[in-house]
């Protein structure tokens, strides 16, 4: 592997799994905070009240991420300790948190990527409808406002949503995921908001924050068909339409896919085009150009052709034929997947830059009888992906960073903290923190150290 001196290798949390401190200095309520305090929402009901308590121990967070080498620091904003109703009144400990955070990492030598929305919503927000209301867009971009108006001088990397199909399916559609809605109208309004929040936000981020880079964070689901059969192969462009290309195809300028709209409108799920929430010009300001694309990525998934019972064509997903090695989190490892992505946003969409903004795995190595941490699986797993996008890499992908999830283990949503997906081990009863060796080999990769693929 030889990515060039200026390649940003970094790490990345979330506001709700990392912080804590869920009350304090005048933050309000987030969905999170509803969604796990309702019964048998999270698999150990656990929530993120004190996670890793980063909000209090964030110096010494950055000096860990200083001993590991991190270039950049990947993290996010909790909206509501900004603005604890979601718009109006500002909180001022809240802006100055961050302002802390960011300065240690300056001074650190660490440059700060800020993600606006990783999922949390003010809950008065939702009292009023949620990302289901148009209203919540322009709140966002006024979010966005005080934020790029307060920090716009120290950051100069900006994401203004992370995953927006999670938030839409999960929260939405699945309800696995605050606020635990389970309706794919609603899903599909949600994802349009989000996606029209985006495009708002842009030109608030560049006018606050002029000499910045902006972009946001896709989730790719690169799918594969599990026969050759046409049949599966339709049901793959279905798939991908309703995951990849229902996100990508906006931002990018194409609105969104025909064949997802025709099947949304026939099937109920999105009313006719006179009637829409897609608004004239929605589609203009959602293309509005941002500098880079985020991908993360996780798992493949194997697509055959389904049909229900009432006759719908649908999609399914498969298990691979034969020996797979599966995460903790039940996810098969396949790192060629992560190449596949790249290569294939880059080709189909062009985008000027890509970071990888999260991959990474869950094992849940702890400490031995010697106090490490020694998780070899987590190595193999970030070595063989860090080939991979490599490949891509050589190949012209034009691929500018590698975020690794996570820096801390830390609250997997709904799993609670069932899942260690970090390269820093947490004990949550006295929040010690140890490095893991695949922190230790990050360090040597981050170094240019020959030899380790
Ligand atoms: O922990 C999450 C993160 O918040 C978003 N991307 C996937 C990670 C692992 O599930």
């Amino acid at each position: 592997m030889d990515f060039p001196k200026d390649f940003t290798w970094g790490a990345a949390t979330s506001a709700y799994q990392i912080e804590g401190a869920w009350n304090e200095d005048g933050r309000g309520a987030s969905i999170w905070d509803t969604f796990t305090r309702q019964k048998g929402r999270i698999e150990d009901s656990s929530n993120g009240d004190v996670a890793c308590d980063h909000y209090h121990r964030f110096k010494e967070d950055v000096s860990l991420m200083k001993e590991i080498g991190v270039k950049a620091y990947r993290f996010s904003v909790s909206w509501s300790r900004i603005l604890p109703l979601g718009r109006g009144k500002i909180n001022p400990k809240g802006l100055d948190f961050y302002k802390r955070l960011v300065d240690e990492l300056l001074k650190n030598g660490i440059i700060p990527f800020a993600t606006l929305y990783h999922w949390d919503l003010p809950q008065a927000l939702e009292d009023e409808g949620g990302w289901r209301s148009r209203e919540t867009a322009f709140a966002f971009s006024e979010y966005a406002d005080v934020l790029s108006r307060s920090l716009g001088d120290r950051i100069k990397h900006w994401i203004t949503h992370n995953e927006p199909s999670v938030a839409a399916f999960s929260g939405y559609q699945y309800g696995d995921h605050a606020p635990g809605v389970k309706d794919l109208k609603a899903a599909l309004r949600v994802s349009h908001h989000l996606l029209l929040s985006h495009g708002l936000a842009v030109p608030i981020l560049k006018k606050n924050s002029p000499d910045s880079e902006i972009g946001i964070t896709l989730v790719n689901i690169p799918a594969e068909p599990a026969s050759k059969s046409a049949k599966d192969r339709e049901a793959v462009r279905s798939f991908d339409g309703y995951y990849n290309r229902w996100f990508l195809d906006p931002l990018y300028g194409r609105g969104y896919p025909e064949d997802k709209l025709g099947e949304y409108i026939q099937s109920g799920d999105l009313p006719e085009r006179e009637k829409s929430f897609i608004k004239k010009d929605d589609l203009e300001k959602i293309a509005s150009p941002f500098n880079f694309l985020g991908i993360n990525y996780y798992f493949r998934l194997l697509i055959k052709n389904e049909i229900l019972p009432n006759g719908e064509k649908h999609f399914a997903s498969v298990p691979p034929k034969g020996k797979a090695g599966y995460t903790e989190m039940g996810w098969e490892v396949y790192p060629a997947g992560l190449y596949n992505a790249l290569k294939r946003v880059s080709a189909d969409y062009n985008p000027a830059k890509i970071y990888i903004t999260e991959n990474g795995v869950s094992y849940s190595d702890g400490p031995g009888k010697d106090g490490k941490v020694h998780d070899a699986k987590r190595i193999e797993y970030l070595k063989n992906h860090f080939l991979e996008a490599y490949r891509a890499f050589k190949e012209g992908v034009p691929l500018k960073g590698y975020f690794v999830w996570s820096l801390l283990d830390n609250f997997e949503w709904a799993k609670g903290f069932s899942q260690r997906f970090g390269i820093i081990w947490v004990d949550y009863k006295t929040q010690k923190r140890i490095i893991k060796d695949s922190g230790l080999w990050y360090r040597k990769v981050i170094e240019g150290e020959k030899g380790l693929e």
